[in-house]
């Protein structure tokens, strides 16, 4: 099947063909301009979830699902995996944590593996989104583990940033440096059923108070439900993106960069030919300036 057949088709709802249109966009055949829907405005609609491992971002994902999903939103879901496709632990991980909400009709829940991408994103991130936007999905939420620096990233992606915090973890001073607390319009501090957590919301608020616009804190259980609906009605009213726009089209032009990079033919062998010494970076970076091969 080809990209035009599967986009054709994904656009009736068949979710067989969207698939199929992911997985070309994917591996870099089609970067979505083909087929009219390369360029977007921001308008709210793709959620970057981000936060360290195991803090509960596809349990609250989840939850989010089936609130929008009963409000008759059509949603769907890029996980990313950093993991190896190898290996594949994450990946099984979250489809069987968004297993209840991929069920709907409604909801559409896809893992993308990064294999060591650098940005920690895959390099067509955004050229999928687009296509689930252009398919009928209302939201897209792309759900990517905060490793550090490289998350800033998805600032070039998602529309606006959900930042999920865990308490008793430590580590809001490590998203202080990663530069998360910063580019976050919303934080959910999650198992708000655990002790400590609304101490730990407390403390991320206090940090933010000195950064003047604080994106609003809120305590949630993805286990057991509560806070929830709060969350929906605050992301709801979010006012701009924190994030300078200046800092999306800086982040924006990497990611594009390094897809022009990544998806050329010959990457392999300009890798063997620096393997081998044959040329250096300088000299390969020279030529794509020149615009020739
Ligand atoms: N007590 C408690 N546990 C939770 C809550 N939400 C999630 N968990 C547990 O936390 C663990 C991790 O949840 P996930 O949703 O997989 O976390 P994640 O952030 O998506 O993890 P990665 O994708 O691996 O980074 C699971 O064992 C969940 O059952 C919560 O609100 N309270
Ligand atoms: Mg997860």
């Amino acid at each position: 099947m080809d990209a035009e057949t599967a986009h054709a088709a994904a656009i009736t709802g068949d979710r067989r063909s969207l698939a199929r249109l992911l997985t070309l966009i994917e591996s870099g055949n089609i970067n979505g301009a083909e087929l009219g829907f390369g360029s977007r405005v921001e308008d709210g609609r793709i959620l970057g979830v981000t936060g360290s491992p195991g803090v509960g971002k596809s349990c609250l994902v989840d939850r989010l699902l089936h609130e929008w999903a009963a409000a008759g939103e059509r949603v769907a879901v890029l996980a990313i995996d950093p993991s190896s496709p190898v290996t594949g632990g994450a990946l099984l991980g979250d489809r069987m944590r968004m297993q209840a909400a991929d069920d709907l009709d409604e909801v559409f829940v896809r893992s993308v593996a990064t294999r060591n991408q650098p940005g920690g994103l895959p390099v067509r991130l955004g050229a999928m989104a687009g296509a689930l936007l252009d398919c009928g999905y209302d939201r897209v939420v792309v759900e990517t583990v905060g490793t550090g620096q490289a998350e800033v990233r998805i600032v070039a992606v998602a529309d606006r940033v959900l930042l999920v915090e865990g308490p008793a973890r430590g580590d809001s001073i490590q998203a202080e440096k990663a530069g998360l607390l910063e580019l976050a319009d919303i934080v959910a501090v999650n198992k708000a059923d655990l002790d400590g957590a609304a101490r730990f919301a407390e403390e991320i608020r206090g940090s933010l108070e000195l950064s003047g616009q604080a994106p609003p804190v809120m305590l949630v259980s993805a286990l057991e439900g509560t806070g929830i609906s709060e969350l929906v009605s605050t992301l709801e009213q979010l006012g701009p993106a924190r994030a300078a726009q200046r800092a999306r089209w800086r982040e924006r032009l990497l990611s594009e960069w390094e897809a022009a990079l990544l998806t050329r033919d010959d990457v392999e062998q300009l890798l063997d030919r620096l393997e081998s010494g044959d040329t250096s970076v300088p000299e390969i970076v020279d030529t794509f300036y020149r615009g020739d091969d």
